[in-house]
Parts: structure tokens; sequence; C-alpha cells
């Protein structure tokens, strides 16, 4: 049965007389309302970061971080323009802050990742502990923690934001405060994080009920490193090259609890078979050239370059020299409420 019932006049007699009490028949809308399988939202699409960098930049002779509060260019999915969406159900952003400016201590219920592309020795400080970052490091906000960015090096840094924005918004469950203060209290020493929980040790009887990663930066340079032993060990899944995702410590799971990370290596040459899955995911390439076909697109990703590809599209990754490719997506939701998907071919 794929086509709804045929409407005859008797039936819209009757769908006119319930219109009054805000009711409406679910048959003739069954079939659109619960399809056989996604009806994509959103398009695939590529931002290449020559492009996207000199507008990163000038934005700073606009305004300041600190006036911004956020000084960010949002990446938004040229089929969801004005939505704030790369995807359905993710925010994606490129933010800038120069030497000597601070970006002003807030908290929401938003989760957010980061991911350098560019310049170093900026500090994300969260929840009382200050990271510096170096290109590739991936860093997590966790919701509601107090967080704020600052810059005693040279030189410009850029990163990519991942948020929930658009999972909250359709839980209805946006929450922020602004902190009295532009930088919130540092409490631990910088490094605290990682010598506790980021060596595959805990501190024995370590008890915590975050739902995120106690290591809040997992810097690329050990990032990296594990990718190239793993390429040395074996052979790459079929379907995604090198693959694997970044680990919470404490329980084997996600690093977060809404957005699932995730670093791959694509040997030179290297095309991998069809796959999709129901994530919509977004690509960041850290090193090398890779295509990612999709639909009738094929989007070259050079360094720093950003891609999404929306849920459930099926498509392959073609590297043209070694690549390395981070990837976050909405797959951890859609893991634990019980509906991820995916399909090889
Ligand atoms: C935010 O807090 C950051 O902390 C970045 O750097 C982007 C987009 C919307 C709302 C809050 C940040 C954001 C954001």
């Amino acid at each position: 049965m794929n086509a709804s019932p045929a409407t005859n006049a008797d039936r819209e007699a009757f769908y006119a007389r319930i219109d009054p009490q805000n009711m409406a028949p679910l048959w003739t809308r069954l079939k659109s309302l619960v399809p056989a399988a996604p009806t994509p939202i959103g398009v695939p699409h590529q931002w290449r970061y020559a492009d996207v960098r000199p507008f990163v930049l000038e934005s700073a002779q606009h305004i300041s971080a600190a006036e911004a509060e956020r000084r960010v260019l949002i990446l938004e999915n040229p089929a969801l323009r004005g939505s704030s969406q790369i995807t359905s159900s993710l925010y994606a952003g490129i933010q800038l802050i120069m030497p000597g400016e601070v970006a002003p201590a807030h908290r929401h219920t938003q989760s957010a990742l980061r991911l350098v592309l560019e310049g170093s020795g900026a500090y994300t400080a969260v929840d009382g502990e200050k990271t510096i970052m170096q290109p590739g490091d991936f860093v997590i906000t966790p919701s509601w923690t107090w967080h704020h960015h600052g810059h005693e090096a040279t030189g410009p840094m850029v990163w990519l934001d991942g948020l929930d924005i658009p999972m909250l918004a359709h839980f209805n469950s946006t929450f922020r405060e602004d902190h009295h203060q532009a930088e919130a209290n540092i409490t631990r020493p910088t490094g605290d994080s990682m010598a506790r929980y980021g060596s595959g040790l805990l501190p024995l009887n370590h008890k915590s009920d975050s739902l995120n990663s106690p290591v809040f930066n997992y810097p690329y340079a050990r990032t990296r490193e594990a990718l190239a032993r793993l390429a040395h060990a074996g052979a790459p899944d079929v379907h995604q090259g090198y693959v694997m995702r970044y680990v919470n410590p404490v329980d084997g799971g996600w690093a977060m609890p809404t957005m699932a990370t995730t670093i791959r290596l694509l040997p030179a040459g290297f095309e991998t078979h069809t796959y999709r899955s129901s994530e919509s995911a977004i690509f960041v390439c850290l090193e090398g050239e890779t295509t990612i076909n999709v639909g009738e697109q094929k989007l070259s990703l050079q360094p720093e370059d950003v891609a999404v590809v929306p849920g459930w599209m099926p498509y392959t990754l073609n590297a043209k020299s070694e690549s390395v490719l981070f990837c976050f997506s909405d797959r951890v939701a859609q893991e634990k409420l019980g509906f991820f998907r995916e399909a090889r071919q």
C-alpha cells in the first residue's frame, strides 16, 4: 500500500466538518508523515577554506570578539537558508579569535565541539580548566558548563564550532546564561584533565555523573599517531577507511552525548564502497585530498575544507592522497534513542 486512500465528496465534507475542531484525518497524511525511508533534509555541500578564510579574517575588522560574544560565520545548508542549520539536527560555524581578545563566559544547554582549523596558542576555558589549542585538536564544551575563550599568543586562531542547536530547539529545551565576569574563574591547572583521564588509566574510584568524556581536549598529535598505528595494524574498513571514534574513557561510549565524533585515515588511492546511514554528517578535511561522491555532487576536499552529507544519502569517499577526515554527526543521539540505521553496499 503505497498510495493514500482516494478522496471523494463525502470524505471532503467530513474533513471540512472536523476542521473547526482542530482535527484532521491521519489517512490522508500517513504516507508522507511516516515515509518508507528518510526524505533528505538539506543538500550535500562543501565550504572551501580558501573561499571562507578571507571573510572569516575580515570579520575582525567589523566586530570584536567581546562585542560579538562569539565572532562566528555560520555555515548554513544552501537548502536551509535562514535556519542557522547545516543539517536537520546540527549547527556549524567558523569562529575567529585574535590575539588579546576574550570571548566572554556564558553557558547554555547546547553542547559544543571545536575542531581547530588554523593558528595556535588560543585557549578555551571550560568548567574551570583552560586548554591551549593546536590545529586538529578536538575540544568538548559540555551542556551547561561555563566557557570562555582567550588568545594570549600570536596570529589569528580559527576553529569550527559544531553544536546541537536544532536538536535542542526541537525539544524546546534551550537555556542560556551570561557569566557575571568576562572570564570565569580558573579552578584547575591546564592539563589537569589530560593528566587524570588521558592515558587509558583512571584515578581509582573515579566517579562522575557527566554524560561527557572528562578528556575535554583530544590533541591532534596523539590522534594522528593512533591513526598511523591503526593503519599499520590491519586492513581498512571497506566502507569507511581506517576510522576511529573519540571515546569517553570512563564508560567506553562516545565522547559527547548528542554528537558523535570520529577521525579517519584514507590511504592514497583508497575508494570506499557505497555507504549510507540515518546520521547527518559534517566532514572536515585535516590532511590530503579526498572526494566525497554524493548524489550528483563531487565534493573535493582539501585541508580545512568542510562538507555536509545529509542523512540517508549514499556516498563514497575517494582519496587522491593519504587523507585524514574528522567527522561529527547526530549518530550518538539516534543510537541512544534506538533508531540509528546504516546500509552498506
Ligand atoms: C557558543 O557558545 C560558541 O562558545 C560558539 O564558542 C557558537 C553558537 C550559538 C550559541 C552559542 C562558543 C555558538 C555558541
